[in-house]
C-alpha cells in the first residue's frame, strides 16, 4: 500500500512499482479542517486537506501556517507531515516536524491511533508521534494532524544581495543574524547558473549586477523598522567590500517578483533537461571547501556536466544538482552521485536535508549510513510493519518477494 499526498516528492516516496502488487492509497478526499484555534495558534486538518487551504483558511483568523513550498496548490498535510517537509520558513519556524503538535495515525494491522491534542506541553509516555513524522508512509498512514500556527506578521522586507563568493554569503549570513536578529525569516542562496536557467526558460532577470552567488534575505515581525535594518545591512556590506549590488523591496509585489527568481528555479532546471538532484545539509562552515571540491569532482566524472546551486543557505542546506552533458550515459549519473555523496559525508553532512529517502536515496543512505543506524531503522519498522504492507521499497529496502 503506497500512501499519496500532493504527488510533489522529488524522492519517488509516493510512487509505486511497476510490479502489479501495489495498491496507492489517495487521501485526497479527507479534506476537512476540523478545527482552528486562532488564541491558542492551533489549526487540526485532514491529510488531503492542501496547504493552500489551510493557510488561506488560517489568514482568515490573522494566523499563518509557517510552511511555504513552491508547489503550495498541491501538497498536502499528510504529504507534509510524512516526509517532514521544509521549504522556505525553516529558518525562523523549523520543517513540519517542529510545527507538528498531535497525529492520527493508521497503522499498519489497521490500528487507529488518535493522537490529535493540541498542546505544547505533553511529556505522558513515549513521543511516538515522532517516528511518523519523516516516516514517508513506511510506518503508518497520517490521517490528520494537529498543526502551530503563528501570527501573521505585519511588516515583511526582501532584499536581493549579489556576492562574489560562498565565503562572503555566510558572512553576510552572519550579519543578517546580528542585524535583524529574530525578524530574520529567510536567508537563500542562488548561484549563477541557477539565475541563468530562471532567465532562459521563465524569463525574469534580477534586478540587480550579474553575480557569482544571488542571496535572498527576507524579514518579517510585528514590529515596524525592517526596511531600515535591511537597508543599513546592504550599505555597511557595499562599504565593507562584501555585496557587489543589491536592492531592497519596495512593495511586496516587488518582494513577489523577487522570491520567482528563487521559487522557479526547479521548474526553469527541468526545462533545460535530465539533472541529478542532491539535497544535502552540511555546517555552513563547510560549504567554500565543499562546494570547491565538488565543482573538481565535477570536470573530472564529466567535462560536460554542469552544476545548478541553489537552496536554504541560511538551513545549512543546499540543492547541489548536476545537469548532464551530451553524452553522459546513466553510469555518469550514478558514478557523481557517489561522488557529491561521499564529500558530503566527508564534510559531516546528510544526502538528504529536506527531501527524505523516498527509493531514489535508499542504496545510498544504506552505503553510507552506519549499520547501527541501519539495523536500528529496521527494527522499528519490523516492530510497526513486520510484513512490510506499507510502501515496500522505501526509506529501507524491500526484502525479496516471493
Ligand atoms: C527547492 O528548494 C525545492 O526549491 C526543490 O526543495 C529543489 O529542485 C530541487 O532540487
Ligand atoms: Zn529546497
Amino acid at each position: 500500500v503506497v500512501p499519496q499526498g500532493g504527488n510533489t516528492g522529488l524522492s519517488g516516496g509516493a510512487v509505486p512499482d511497476a510490479s502489479g502488487r501495489e495498491l496507492v492509497l489517495a487521501l485526497d478526499r479527507m479534506t476537512t479542517i476540523r478545527d482552528i484555534d486562532p488564541v491558542g495558534l492551533t489549526v487540526t486538518a485532514e491529510a488531503g486537506a492542501i496547504l493552500q487551504t489551510v493557510r488561506d483558511a488560517a489568514a482568515t483568523h490573522g494566523r499563518d501556517l509557517p510552511i511555504s513550498l513552491a508547489p503550495q496548490g498541491s501538497v498536502t498535510i499528510g504529504g507534509l507531515v510524512a516526509t517532514n517537509a521544509g521549504g522556505l520558513d525553516v529558518l525562523r519556524h523549523g520543517m513540519t516536524r517542529d510545527l507538528t503538535l498531535g497525529l492520527e495515525v493508521v497503522l499498519p494491522d489497521g490500528t487507529v491511533v488518535d493522537g490529535l491534542r493540541a498542546l505544547r506541553k505533553d511529556n505522558a509516555g513515549y513521543d511516538w508521534k515522532q517516528l511518523f513524522i519523516g516516516s514517508e508512509g513506511t510506518l503508518g498512514v497520517v490521517t490528520a494532524a494537529v498543526l502551530r500556527l503563528v501570527p501573521r506578521p505585519r511588516h515583511e522586507t526582501t532584499a536581493l544581495l549579489g556576492v562574489a563568493s560562498v565565503e562572503d554569503s555566510l558572512r553576510l549570513f552572519a550579519r543578517a543574524q546580528d542585524a535583524i536578529g529574530d525578524a530574520l525569516s529567510g536567508f537563500e542562496l542562488v548561484g549563477r547558473s541557477a539565475m541563468e536557467l530562471v532567465a532562459r526558460h521563465s524569463g525574469l532577470e534580477p534586478p540587480i549586477r550579474a553575480s557569482a552567488w544571488y542571496l535572498l534575505v527576507q524579514a518579517r515581525s510585528a514590529l515596524p523598522g525592517l526596511r531600515e535594518a535591511a537597508l543599513a545591512l546592504l550599505e555597511n556590506a557595499f562599504n565593507d567590500g562584501i555585496a557587489i549590488d543589491g536592492v531592497v523591496a519596495e512593495s511586496s509585489d516587488q518582494a513577489t517578483r523577487l522570491w520567482a527568481l528563487r521559487e522557479r528555479v526547479t521548474e526553469s532546471e527541468a526545462a533545460e533537461g535530465p539533472s541529478v538532484k542532491h539535497d544535502v545539509s552540511l555546517p555552513l562552515r563547510a560549504f567554500p571547501a565543499f562546494l570547491a571540491e565538488a565543482e573538481e569532482a565535477l570536470a573530472s566524472a564529466s567535462p560536460g556536466a554542469r552544476s545548478v546551486v541553489f537552496g536554504h543557505l541560511g538551513d545549512g542546506n543546499i540543492h547541489y544538482n548536476v545537469l548532464l552533458g551530451r553524452g553522459d550515459e546513466p553510469r555518469h549519473a550514478e558514478i557523481l552521485n557517489r561522488t557529491i555523496h561521499d564529500l558530503v559525508v566527508r564534510h559531516g553532512g546528510s544526502i538528504s536535508a529536506e527531501h527524505g529517502l523516498g527509493q531514489y536515496r535508499v542504496a545510498e543512505w544504506r552505503r553510507l549510513a552506519s549499520a547501527a543506524e541501519v539495523a536500528l531503522c529496521a527494527r522499528i519498522k519490523s516492530c510497526l510493519d513486520p510484513e512490510f504492507r506499507l510502501n515496500p521499497g522505501k526509506v529501507l529496502p524491500q526484502p525479496e518477494r516471493d
